[in-house]
């Protein structure tokens, strides 16, 4: 599908799924680094009921392996996100989720809630999820309630999940589900990039196999807005210097419309290795 059909249907639906992206190869080794990453640096299962109870996650990718430096680049979605949001958006985080047999199904939320759930009229994130293995019902695909993303403030509160009929839902959720409103299975094979307004009615699925479920989701956000993953304390600067001038700017090493950002009127980039003179 052209960009404009895949914004097309951002813009209708808060969701699109575009299919083979990355190779299964690309994917195998994803998986690969996460599992070894987990073991080196003895990262822990989740332990809250947003993040789940048997999901791994891993934050700030790029500190570990070259390897996902690919993703937030890719070609075949980022001018999507770019045209339908903002052409200087920023990479707001890169992280892993890998949903291991037996988690529950994530209660359904937005991810405007760190924004205080405020309703704009328009995306301030576009979130993506890297599909590392095919994503089906049985394992625990993202669910996502299509047009929700247009859904008005008062539509868009949360209640207590016992305070409903629906039992697997861990802690809360956003009201009317079951009732008057139901998700849908974003079911996509291995390699898939889901795209989502953050404003959009979704969750992770529950995993009723005995395989894992690892994923890769990447948040993109208006330059104007502050980043889930900090990379400027994260990563060395020697690590940013290496990285595509395209993924130093969607980290935040160039200025935002000419502007944002500055360090003494420089970018970040021009300031830490290009500086000639240096300012008081
Ligand atoms: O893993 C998924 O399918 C969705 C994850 C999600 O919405 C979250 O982690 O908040």
């Amino acid at each position: 599908m052209s960009i404009e059909l895949n914004v097309e249907a951002l813009r209708r639906d808060g969701y699109v799924i575009i299919e083979g992206l990355f190779s299964d190869e690309f994917c195998d080794r994803a998986t690969e680094a996460l599992h070894r990453i987990q073991h080196d640096y003895s990262i822990r299962i989740s332990e809250n009921d947003f993040s789940g109870r048997n999901t791994v996650r891993i934050m700030n990718l790029l500190q570990y392996d070259n390897l996902f430096q690919d993703i937030p680049v890719h070609e075949g979605y980022l001018p999507v996100i770019q045209s339908y949001m903002d052409r200087e958006c920023l990479l707001s985080g890169i992280d892993s989720s890998e949903i291991l047999p037996g988690e529950k199904a994530q209660m359904l939320h937005t991810d405007s809630w760190w924004y205080d759930d405020i309703r704009l009229d328009f995306p301030i994130t576009v979130n993506s999820v890297l599909t590392l293995t095919d994503f089906t019902t049985e394992n625990g695909a993202t669910r996502v309630v299509p047009g929700s993303h247009l859904w008005p403030a008062d539509k868009v509160s949360y209640e207590m999940a016992e305070a409903s009929n629906v039992s697997n839902l861990p802690a809360m959720h956003i009201r009317g589900y079951g009732t008057e409103w139901e998700p849908v299975v974003a079911e996509a094979p291995k390699g898939s990039v889901i795209l989502f307004d953050s404003r959009l009615v979704h969750g992770g699925g529950a995993n009723t196999t005995d395989k894992a479920r690892p994923s890769i989701i990447s948040p993109f956000c208006r330059g104007w807005v502050r980043q889930l993953d900090n990379f400027a304390y994260a990563l060395s600067h020697e690590k940013m210097r290496s990285f595509s001038p395209q993924l130093q700017q969607l980290i935040g090493l160039e200025k935002y419309r000419g502007g944002y950002s500055n360090v003494n009127n420089m970018s970040p980039r021009e300031w830490l290795w290009d500086r000639k003179v240096q300012q008081a």
